[in-house]
């Protein structure tokens, strides 16, 4: 998907193409905490097939002692458990970077939280009882493209440790409806805490595997690396980020804020992948000096987002930049810049939003 940085800072009709078709979660949606299905974000790397649920089968093969062919009725009479989850695409923050990587170009919407609802992956591999050299699992959805000149079934893996883990679902509803086509209809995988990609759509194939799959989605996509020769490190879990509704008033064509002269509560969610989040922090001034955001302790989940506020009473009119930042309990802080990389992952630097306070309002 990732092509490399450009000069221009203009957006290429290509990403255009893309933009047009993965759409993102708009801010104001942080408002709830769980988001409605049309408004959570999409990423679709090919295209969206057509499946026919009658004929799907999903088929768990390879190191295991049992083969298993399991139509989705078979499935669902399976023990299900239902946990709300946020999703983030490891490209969220990637326009924001310089050169701006080409390839779907995220400002910071790229995010959502759902309710799935689906049977463990883990009680389907112990059926099909993977053997003793078994060190990984992969996933390979139905939709197929080419990429980097590759011509490949999306498909990414899992160490076995990772594969069975409790909160690792296979996932045939969303906020209680089967997958919607675009969500992954009629199963994807669900690995909670993890960046988008790991959440493999239209799933109909498990392989376990004794040697690690180097499947183009885990060699060459999704790596952290520093320039096109740099082998890079793998994209994994989802780094912390503290987003705010923007307040206010939006002007239709910049989108820039107008807010009154008078007390503003301001607001949003906060996660990460790598625990609970322990403080979210406020700036006004463009990140010069921060303040303590109230957490809420009411997260749909301890693998959903958690809500936050702050209680803002701007002194005079003029022009802000509202920033916030979250910590999590594993001591990661949002950084105000990252350092660049190819594809434009894992870019958690805080998000700014200028304001203009006017008058007294309404
Ligand atoms: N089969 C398949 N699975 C996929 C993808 C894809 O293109 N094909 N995109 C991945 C990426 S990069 C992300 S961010 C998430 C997006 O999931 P969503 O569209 O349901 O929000 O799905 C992941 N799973
Ligand atoms: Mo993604």
């Amino acid at each position: 998907m990732t092509t490399g940085p450009v000069e221009s800072e203009l957006i290429t009709k290509e990403e255009l193409q893309l933009a047009a078709r993965n759409h993102g979660m708009p801010l104001e949606a942080l408002r709830y905490p769980i988001t409605p299905v049309g408004l959570h974000y999409l990423l679709v790397h090919y295209d969206i097939p057509v499946v026919d649920a009658q004929a799907w089968r999903l088929v768990v093969q390879g190191r295991v002692d049992r083969k298993l062919e399991l139509s989705l009725a078979e499935l669902k009479a399976m023990p299900s458990v239902t946990v709300a989850s946020t999703m983030e695409c490891a490209g969220n923050g990637r326009a924001a970077l310089s050169p701006r990587p080409i390839s779907q170009p995220w400002l910071l919407e790229a995010v959502g939280t759902g309710e799935w609802r689906g049977v463990p992956l883990r009680h389907v591999l112990e059926e099909a009882r993977p053997l003793a050299d078994a060190i990984d699992v992969a996933f390979t959805g139905l939709d197929r493209g080419i990429e980097g000149g590759v011509e490949q079934h999306y498909a990414r893996s899992l160490s076995i440790l990772e594969a069975m883990r409790d909160e690792v679902l296979l996932a045939y509803d969303l906020n209680g409806e089967a997958l919607p086509p675009q969500h992954g209809f009629p199963l994807r995988l669900l690995v909670p805490g993890w960046y988008g990609m790991t959440n493999v759509k239209w799933l109909h194939r498990i392989d376990v595997l004794a040697e690690s799959f180097e499947g183009y989605q885990m060699v060459r996509g999704y790596r952290r690396r520093a320039d096109e020769n740099d082998p890079g490190i793998p994209v994994t879990r989802m780094m912390p980020r503290a987003l705010m509704v923007p307040p206010g008033i939006p002007d239709f064509m910049t989108r820039r804020r107008s807010v009154p002269l008078q007390a503003c509560r301001l607001e949003g969610r906060a996660w990460s992948g790598w625990g609970a989040v322990t403080a979210v922090e406020v700036s006004t001034d463009g990140g010069a000096t921060w303040m303590a955001a109230e957490v809420d302790s009411d997260a749909p989940s301890a693998w959903a987002w958690c809500g936050w506020s702050f209680a803002w009473t701007p002194d005079a009119e003029g022009d802000y930049v509202l920033s916030c930042r979250a910590t999590d309990e594993a001591g990661n802080v949002q950084p105000i810049d990252i350092p660049w990389n190819v594809g434009g992952y894992s870019n958690n630097a805080v998000q700014r939003i200028p304001v203009t306070v006017s008058g007294s309002g309404g």
